[in-house]
């Protein structure tokens, strides 16, 4: 009879329960293997891991994509497959349905929007394939369908970008300039940030997280809101795409526009130090170790957290340009 997946990881799990117990018993040394590096199918074998990522859209997610790739490696026990969605939905769950034929040990993904993902989550859960949830969330229907999700806590980034608008910039005209509609960062972020100082937003447009379109976004709210006098853009990505709008229309960036971001990749923290932004809230990508970590205690049947916040700092014009050059994303 095949064993289920979850079946046999639970097993993997109790034997080494059982071996660490009377090792412990015997010896005061830990018993070998009892960090619970088991594998629940081939003994020894790298975990099969299966990852959807929902593409390359800003210098935040390529980031990602590096931690990701750089933690997920032969030498550190794991047999990736990892595949670039571009920010479409049906090549997600195309993925996803595909890790399942491939029978992988786990299979992670980033969802690029929160919801449409019922069938698939409830297709994984049949085959018993164990779900982890990297950065974005999801809404879902179907019952308890992932083992735990890494990410960084998107309501409070909104608030602490609200809250330094509030004390600094009271009176704001604000346009938000929002990310991928739909997506948890997007939804999650503006709940925050309106929570705070949400009376004072005059107009909002989706960037969709990217450069040219929060350029496109911008150049729109220039001709639709005229007395605008602060961005808030939900990633620094959309944030340069500002930049690049208000200096067209010869306005002066984080002068006459103030503009405050979220994820503090390097570009984002170059043009807070140059002046033309003015608060950057870091949403920090660089968790891929973390992410190893909780797979292998996942692969080898271990409780592990149902949710794991990554720390965020925030940044404002006194940066230096030795902290932007000494930092890793
Ligand atoms: C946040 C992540 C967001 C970033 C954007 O964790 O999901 O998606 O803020 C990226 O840069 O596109």
């Amino acid at each position: 009879m095949r064993h289920s997946k979850l079946g046999r990881i639970a097993v993997a799990a109790i034997a080494t329960l059982s071996l660490a117990t009377l090792t412990a018993c015997g010896s005061d040394d830990p018993a070998p293997g009892s960090t619970g590096a088991t594998s629940g199918g081939d003994k020894g074998g790298n975990i099969k891991v299966g990852f959807s990522q929902l593409g390359a859209e800003s210098g935040w997610r390529t980031a990602n994509t590096e931690s990701i790739k750089a933690n997920l490696t032969a030498e550190n026990g794991f047999d990736l497959t990892f595949v670039d969605a571009q920010q479409k939905q049906e090549n997600q769950i195309k993925a996803l349905r595909d890790f399942i034929d491939q029978d992988v040990d786990i299979i992670a993904f980033s969802p690029v929007i929160e919801t449409g993902w019922d069938e698939v989550l409830q297709d994984i859960k049949d085959a018993e394939i164990p779900l982890v949830l990297v950065d974005r969330t999801v809404d879902t229907t179907v019952e308890d369908p992932y083992v735990t999700w890494i990410g960084a806590d998107f309501t409070q980034e909104g608030r602490t970008a609200g809250e330094w608008v509030k004390k600094n910039h009271p009176d704001a005209k604000i346009f938000e300039l929002q990310g991928t509609m739909g997506s948890g960062a997007q939804t999650n972020r503006q709940e925050g940030f309106r929570e705070v100082i949400g009376d004072n937003v005059i107009g909002e447009a989706s960037g969709n997280f990217t450069r040219a379109e929060g350029k496109a976004a911008v150049e729109g709210a220039l001709a639709a809101y005229p007395d605008m006098d602060l961005i808030f853009a939900h990633n620094d990505d959309m944030g340069l795409g500002a930049v690049e709008a208000l200096e067209a229309a010869g306005k002066k960036p984080g002068v006459d526009v103030k503009i405050v971001t979220v994820d503090g990749v390097r570009d984002g923290l170059q043009a807070l130090h140059d002046g033309k932004f003015n608060y950057v809230v870091e949403c920090n990508p660089a968790f891929g170790n973390q992410l190893a970590d909780l797979l292998r205690s996942v692969k080898a049947g271990e409780t592990v957290p149902k949710e794991t916040i990554v720390i965020d700092e925030a940044f404002d014009q006194t940066i230096t340009q030795e902290f932007i050059d000494a930092r890793t994303f």
